[in-house]
């Protein structure tokens, strides 16, 4: 049986995944509009916290002030009625044509204030709502083409954008902290800020560095071959994993936005251990735990809600498999025979100097090296027990 999760899990969904009609670029649309009052409800009958959302998707893009209070007070109604929240919000800089160079690193100007401007109204909403993180997706800040976008004043025009609101949330007291979304590609052939590293080199060199993290999606890593657990734990150990885009992907390809659980499941097994244990038992990150996935385009709508579910119950089975991984005294034994626990000790004793290191013959003029290189590690020994309590073999 598939454990029934309760907002105390902090399960969280883009209004736009249970709401994606199914369009892609070969078909049209499989499926109707979802009111997001209705997701709101749905998603709250299922056990989930919170709802997200670009502003777009809650209010369709050129409403008139009273059609967009419309849609903003029947919403507030429905997160009244069931209790859900809205942790995370964000603004659509993708969709319309107007951005199709870009938001903030557009070659067009005035299209980079008009983004500022759309971005500042909807952090004014954000507020208003209660979220507390304010998630940045550049899905169009980038090119196809190596001459038709100057990198290095891209990322000035990027770094001026991130800082200029910033500055308004910080003078507006707004209690809301940014987190950047990498992607390397899709829509655009290049993104800016591709992936985690790029993202985290990008954060120092702002004004605003404090209050600027990441929001990491597993099939944004996986898509550029790299390892989404070992990115996120690069996240935690600066200090940024701010938010998290939990889905499933299968290798490099297009952006599947699978079910949490649905591409690498063996990586998913260890980052949910690391979310929740950490290295030493305790959870490594607080925030909410966010699904950013699609709804295949084969479902119909009870199927969306079904694969809605589907990633909270993966997610649930994952933490009860991380913890039965943790608790066993085979698994603990293993990580012994690995060294995993060893390389936490510092390389230098505490209060030796590197002049000690170096005259100490045993670790050089003395040094077995033969012996050491002999000596296996055992991690895939290791990897087997994580496979066999991830089958529930154990
Ligand atoms: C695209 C994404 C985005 C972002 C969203 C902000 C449409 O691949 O993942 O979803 O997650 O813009 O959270
Ligand atoms: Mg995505
Ligand atoms: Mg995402």
């Amino acid at each position: 049986m598939a454990p029934r999760p309760t907002p105390s899990d902090r399960f969280t969904f883009g209004l736009w995944t249970v709401g994606w009609q199914g369009r892609d670029p070969f078909g049209d649309a499989t499926r109707a509009p979802v009111d997001p009052v209705e997701s709101v409800h749905r998603l709250a009958g299922l056990g989930a916290a919170g709802v997200t959302f670009h502003d777009d998707d809650l209010i369709p893009f050129g409403s008139s002030t009273s059609e967009r209070d419309a849609h903003v007070s029947r919403f507030k109604d429905a997160l009244a009625e069931t209790g859900m929240t809205v942790p995370m919000m964000t603004t659509n800089l993708f969709t319309h044509p107007v951005f199709k160079d870009g938001g903030f690193t557009s070659n067009d100007r005035s299209v980079r204030r008009y983004a500022l401007r759309k971005v500042a109204r909807n952090i004014d909403l954000a507020a208003e709502l209660g979220a507390r993180t304010y998630v940045f997706w550049g899905g169009r800040e980038g090119a196809e083409y190596d001459g038709a976008k100057d990198v290095r004043a891209a990322l000035d025009r990027y770094r001026e954008g991130i800082d200029t609101l910033a500055a308004y949330v910080l003078e507006q007291g707004y209690d809301l902290r940014f987190a950047i979304e990498p992607k390397p590609n899709e829509p655009r052939g290049d993104i800016l800020l591709p992936t985690v590293g790029h993202a985290l080199a990008f954060i120092a060199e702002l004004e605003h560095r404090d209050m600027v993290g990441l929001n990491p999606e597993v099939g944004h890593e996986q898509m550029a071959g790299l390892n989404f657990t070992s990115g996120v734990a690069q996240a935690l150990w600066s200090g940024k994993l701010f938010h998290i885009d939990l889905n499933g992907q299968r290798s490099i390809k297009f952006d599947q936005d699978l079910v949490f659980g649905h591409g690498d499941l063996l990586n998913a097994f260890f980052l949910v251990d690391l979310l929740e244990h950490g290295a030493d038992g305790s959870p490594t990150y607080d925030g909410p735990r966010h699904f950013d996935y699609k709804p295949s385009r084969t479902e119909d709508m009870a199927g969306v809600w079904a694969s809605a579910e589907a990633n909270m119950a993966t997610y649930l089975l994952l933490k009860e498999r991380a913890e039965a991984y943790r608790a066993d005294p085979e698994v603990q034994a293993a990580l012994e025979a690995s060294g995993v626990a060893s390389l936490r000790q510092p390389t230098l004793t505490e209060g030796e100097s590197f002049a000690d290191l170096l005259a100490d013959r045993g670790a050089w003029e003395d040094f077995d090296v033969e012996r050491a290189a002999e000596h296996g590690f055992g991690f895939v020994r290791l990897n087997q027990l994580a496979l066999e309590h991830l089958l529930g073999a154990r």
